[in-house]
């Protein structure tokens, strides 16, 4: 339990080492991200999922316009709805992170669809996510592909078998 809760410390002080650099420098990230990871999936699998939490410290609401990888085909923001216990996903087409604000991406709430990969991906792997915004600039993400339990350290680590 200790080695975890470690392991948790040094990602978050990296995580705020980042936020340093990032202020300092010209090539100021447009969002700041935590936690971007990619559902691993069977290799069979023609869609995977992508979760992550995007912060906008800027005054002015952010747009994403467009959402591409070099390992898929085609990305998608996605809300997942339960209505009378049926699991549905829906495209949505205008997606923004607030001024001062967040937008988290979480299983069963908003995701990235991700469409096609052109490779097997396993845990382990990466990829990297560009979105695009509408006042023209873009970000770079690095996403790691996680088995759907290793995520859970911002929950809880309780898993039932
Ligand atoms: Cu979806």
């Amino acid at each position: 339990m200790f080695h975890y809760l470690n392991k948790r410390d040094n990602a978050i002080l990296s995580i705020v080492f980042s936020f340093a650099l990032f202020t300092s420098s010209s090539h100021a990230a447009v969002t700041q991200v935590e936690d971007a990871w990619v559902r691993e999936a069977p290799p069979s699998s023609t869609t995977l999922a992508a979760y992550m939490r995007l912060f906008n410290s800027s005054a002015t609401d952010l747009i994403i316009t467009n959402i591409s990888s070099p390992a898929f085909k085609k990305i998608e923001v996605h809300q997942t709805t339960t209505k009378n216990n049926i699991v549905k996903m829906r495209k949505l087409e205008r997606v923004s992170i607030p001024a001062h604000g967040e937008l988290i991406l979480e299983p069963g709430q908003k995701h990235l669809m991700l469409f096609k990969p052109n490779l097997k991906l396993k845990t382990g792997d990466a990829i990297t996510l560009n979105i695009r915004f509408e006042n023209g600039k873009q970000q770079e993400i690095r996403a790691e592909v996680k088995k759907a339990n290793d995520m859970n350290h911002q929950q809880n680590a309780h898993t039932h078998h």
